[in-house]
C-alpha cells in the first residue's frame, strides 16, 4: 500500500502540467461558485448590512485563493525536491535493444513532430508523453568511415532523451527501462569536484627538482614526485615520473590520445607536440574531409 502511495506521489509530481491544470480548475470552480452570489447580492442593492456581507464573502474568497497559492507553492517546492541533485536534470540515457533499433529509429523519424518525441510505439510513447519528451539523439554520433566500430561495440544503440526539466530523473529512467524496446535506461550523473583539501595551492619544495627535465614549473607538480613538503601531502604519493624519465623521455612517433573535457592546444608544453589531422587542416571548412563523422576536427 505504501509503495502504491509513493508511486502515486511520484506520478503526481511528474505531471506538473496536470497539476497546474487541476489547480486552475479548482480556482475557476471556486470563482464560479463565489462570484455569482456576490453579484446577486450587488443586484439586490441592499443597504449597509449587505455590504458587510459582500465584504465578508470577498475576504473569504481571498482566503481561499491564498490557500491555493500556498498549495501551488508547496507542489512546486515538492517538484524541486523530487529532483535528485546527483543527476543532470531533464535528460536520461537509454540503450535500445539491438533487435528493436531499426523499429524505434524508423518510428521516431516518421512520428516525431516539432518538440515532441514520438515513435508510434505505444509503450515507448506512453512514457515520452508522460514526461513531455522533446527529442532523442544518439550519444555517439555517426562516425562516418569509423561507424563500423560503433556498430561492433553497440555504441549506436545509446540515445539521450530530453524530458521536462522538473521531472524526477530516476523515475524517468526507471520507466523507460521498463519499455519493451529498451534494454536499459539510466540518469546522467552530475560531474563535480569533491576536493576537501586546501584551496590555496602552495609551491612545494618538491624532490622532483633533481631530475633531467628543464620544466621551470616542475616544482608545482607534486604528483610527478612528492617529497611530502607540501602541507597535507603524503611523501611518495606520486607517479614516480623522474624514475620513468631515467628509462625514457618519450618518442614523438607515439601518439597519445587525451580523453578529457578538452585540451589547450596553445599550451606552451603542448603546442609544438600536438598531432594534427592534416586532412582537415588542408581540407574544406565545414566539410568532414576525412569522413570520420566530425567536421573540421583538426586536433582529433
Ligand atoms: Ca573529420
Ligand atoms: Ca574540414
Amino acid at each position: 500500500m505504501k509503495e502504491r502511495e509513493n508511486e502515486s506521489v511520484d506520478n503526481w509530481l511528474s505531471r506538473s502540467a496536470s497539476q497546474r491544470k487541476a489547480l486552475r480548475s479548482m480556482l475557476n470552480m471556486l470563482k464560479s461558485k463565489e462570484l455569482p452570489e456576490i453579484d446577486s447580492d450587488l443586484d439586490q442593492n441592499q443597504p449597509i448590512p449587505n455590504k458587510n456581507k459582500i465584504m465578508n464573502k470577498i475576504t473569504h474568497l481571498f482566503k481561499k485563493l491564498g490557500i491555493l497559492t500556498v498549495l501551488f507553492w508547496i507542489v512546486g517546492s515538492l517538484n524541486v525536491l523530487a529532483q535528485n541533485p546527483d543527476f543532470v536534470p531533464g535528460k536520461v540515457r537509454i540503450k535500445i535493444k539491438a533487435n528493436q533499433l531499426e523499429t524505434v529509429v524508423k518510428g521516431m523519424k516518421q512520428s516525431s513532430t516539432d518538440g515532441q518525441l514520438k515513435t508510434g510505439l505505444q509503450s515507448f510513447d506512453k512514457v515520452s508523453e508522460k514526461y513531455a519528451a522533446s527529442k532523442m539523439v544518439r550519444v555517439f554520433p555517426d562516425a562516418g568511415k569509423n561507424e563500423f566500430k560503433h556498430v561492433k561495440h553497440g555504441l549506436l544503440l545509446w540515445y539521450e532523451v530530453e524530458v521536462q526539466n522538473e521531472a524526477d530523473i530516476a523515475s524517468v529512467a526507471q520507466e523507460y527501462g521498463g519499455v519493451e524496446y529498451v534494454e536499459l535506461a539510466e540518469p546522467i550523473r552530475q560531474k563535480s569536484l569533491n576536493y576537501s583539501g586546501s584551496s590555496v595551492v602552495e609551491r612545494p619544495t618538491a624532490a622532483a627538482l633533481e631530475t633531467t627535465t628543464n620544466d621551470p614549473y616542475l616544482a608545482d607538480q607534486w604528483h610527478l614526485s612528492n617529497d611530502g613538503s607540501l602541507e597535507g601531502s603524503v611523501a611518495g604519493s606520486d607517479i614516480n615520473a623522474p624514475k620513468a624519465w631515467d628509462i625514457s623521455m618519450g618518442n614523438s612517433n607515439v601518439i597519445v590520445a587525451v580523453v578529457d573535457g578538452g585540451i589547450d592546444t596553445d599550451h606552451e608544453d603542448l603546442k609544438d607536440n600536438m598531432w594534427i589531422n592534416t586532412a582537415e587542416l588542408n581540407g574544406t571548412p565545414g566539410v568532414d574531409d576525412d569522413g570520420n563523422g566530425y567536421i573540421d576536427d583538426i586536433w582529433i
